[in-house]
């Protein structure tokens, strides 16, 4: 600790908050609610997070927005007005921005600051934390909203640096709009991001080319307008539908049958998936109990959407090539708005580089191993380092100078208490940390849960005059395998995908999420606080 931190020249807060997306704009509101010196950091230059960089075409949530959205404030839910099913990027952000204007958040979010590390001090049992820009701040509670998915994946071709054209990541688009009339388009990458980009830039690009590793699974959204009754109907019902997503497993209300898609005979079955590929949105995966747990009921659900991409696809050639294999469900669950059909079109392309893998990017475009593609521009949907990334961005250290990276030992072994916090970094608490449940579904529901208990044991700190929280090891060791126990009783961890970190090279770890539901996560979190947060270590 430097002398000018011990003489404490720099500015002192209650907390600091990193990131003004979905998480860090509420914990602003309740921390300061509760009357904390609160300041949100933010690399970007305004509120948004990921809705802030997505402004990839076709950039859709894939919950449905009545859900999608906080629930905190029955007055702000009223005044909101969703105008569609699935809406797009921009009435996201408006949506953000909306929020960040009703409650005044802006005067304490300090914007275009990126932190750079933030370490414990034992001595005065704060957190320094320090910008890029060489700020530095102390605050008593650390708190990181960085989101989940937010670290860009930027695969590392060789000869990127020499590709004459324009190229961008759909997790970094620009705002200016992009210009594909007339291009030729390459696009890596078929997962949430690049089924959703696909059919928006073929329509306008000279000719799209996708290059595709694994197959995906898609349903359609079925996006369309609310009516004006339906609008008014979810406001009237706010109480009940808060209750409802708070107690669902996945933050929609939405509850499956408690029955195995093996009990049905098999035209049962289809005519229950047909209903819910008709319905669109996330029913399919919802349709039995069992379908992420058991090998044969979740082929029942695959191979009826494997169908479907053969009823839709018009070359069967290019079905086949369309056509995935892996357990459905067990990699994000995608909604398309005519994704499949936009391979009938004569101005897109298939090219399968699980077979003939990219080699390189050239000066003109891409080469796989058996032929070389030109292009004007590139667009990768590669996804993101997810759940650990963000927080291994800075360089957080707690007590004894001990860093988080090397505690987890590189997300080889991350270790957690409710995903929320971490032995030997007192009164740093994570919002949808690894090893929450968070990406598993809706997330605003399941980020107010993990702002409201923060809120509520810094409240429970400051009543009964403890200094510091953490969690105990035993407890995050629990945890942790409970977590992983969870989770190889599904299907989950038998697919590779970025919920495994399989899709950085060299990340190990395996699957970093609880799977037990929001619900029953939920009951965990309240039973810990009532218990006067049982499994965590305090200091008066
Ligand atoms: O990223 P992904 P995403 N060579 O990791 C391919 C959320 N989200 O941005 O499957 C060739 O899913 C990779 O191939 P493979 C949502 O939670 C939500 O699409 O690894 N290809 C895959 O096809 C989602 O799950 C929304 O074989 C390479 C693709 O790139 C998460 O964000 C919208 C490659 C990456 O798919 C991430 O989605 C968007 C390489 N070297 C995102 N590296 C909505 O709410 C990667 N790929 C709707």
């Amino acid at each position: 600790m430097t002398s000018l931190h011990k003489n404490n020249q720099v500015n002192q807060l209650d907390a600091v908050v990193i990131g003004a997306g979905f998480s860090g704009l509420y914990m602003l509101y309740r921390l300061r609610e509760a009357g904390l010196t609160t300041r949100v950091y933010e690399a970007a230059d305004d509120v948004g997070g990921v809705w802030y960089w997505n402004r990839y075409p076709g950039a859709k949530c894939d919950s449905e927005s009545i859900y999608y959205n906080y629930t905190f404030s029955e007055e702000l839910y009223k005044e909101w007005t969703w105008s569609s099913r699935y809406p797009a990027q921009p009435e996201i952000l408006e949506y953000l921005n909306f929020v960040a204007d009703k409650f005044e958040l802006r005067r304490d979010i300090q914007f275009n600051t990126r932190i750079q590390s933030a370490e414990y001090d034992e001595e005065s049992n704060r957190w320094f934390i320090h910008t890029k820009d060489g700020e530095t701040v102390t605050a008593k509670y650390f708190i990181t909203g960085v989101g989940c998915i937010s670290t860009a994946n930027v695969p590392n071709f060789k000869g990127l640096d020499s590709f004459k054209g324009e190229w961008y990541h759909t997790g970094h688009w620009p705002h200016e709009k992009v210009d594909f009339r007339g291009k030729r388009v390459g696009i890596i990458g078929t997962g949430s991001s690049g089924v959703q980009a696909i059919p928006e830039i073929a329509k306008e690009a000279g000719h799209l080319t996708v290059f595709q590793r694994t197959p995906q699974y898609s349903v359609p959204a079925k996006n369309h307008l609310y009516s004006k009754e339906y609008i008014e109907e979810a406001k009237a019902n706010f109480h009940e539908n808060k209750k409802k997503v708070r107690a669902s497993l996945g933050g929609l209300p939405i509850t499956p049958p408690d029955k195995s898609a093996l009990d049905d005979t098999p035209e049962e079955r289809e005519k229950v998936f047909e209903e819910a590929w008709e319905k669109g949105g996330p029913y399919l995966l919802f349709s039995y109990s069992d379908l992420l747990a058991n090998e044969e009921a979740n082929e029942t659900v695959s191979s009826f959407i494997r169908s479907k991409i053969h009823e839709i696809v018009e070359d069967p050639e290019i079905a086949r090539k369309l056509t995935p294999t892996y357990y459905y469900g067990t990699k994000r669950a995608i909604l398309d708005t005519n994704y499949f059909e936009t391979y009938n079109r004569s101005n897109v392309s298939l090219i399968d580089v699980k077979q003939a893998p990219i080699e390189e990017i050239t000066e003109n475009g891409i080469r796989t191993t058996d032929s070389e593609y030109e292009l004007d521009m590139i667009v990768f949907a590669t996804g993101y380092d997810g759940m650990t990334g963000s927080l291994f961005n800075m360089d957080i250290r707690g007590r004894d100078g001990i860093s988080l990276k090397e505690k987890w030992e590189n997300g080889a072994s991350v270790q957690t208490y409710l995903g929320i916090s971490t032995n030997g970094f007192p009164n740093m608490f994570m919002i949808t940390g690894p090893e929450s449940p968070s990406v598993l579904g809706n997330m605003p529901v399941a980020i107010e849960q993990h702002v409201e208990w923060i809120a509520d044991c810094i409240d429970y700190l400051r009543n009964h005059e403890k200094e510091t929280i953490e969690a105990k090891v035993e407890e995050e060791v629990a945890w942790s395998n409970h977590c992983r126990e969870l989770a190889d009783s599904t299907l989950y961890t038998k697919v590779e995908s970025w919920y495994t970190g399989a899709n950085i090279p060299g990340k190990a770890g395996g699957f970093q999420i609880y799977v037990g539901g929001y619900g029953p996560y939920r009951e965990k979190c309240e039973k810990v606080a009532a218990k006067e947060y049982k499994g965590f270590l305090m200091q008066s």
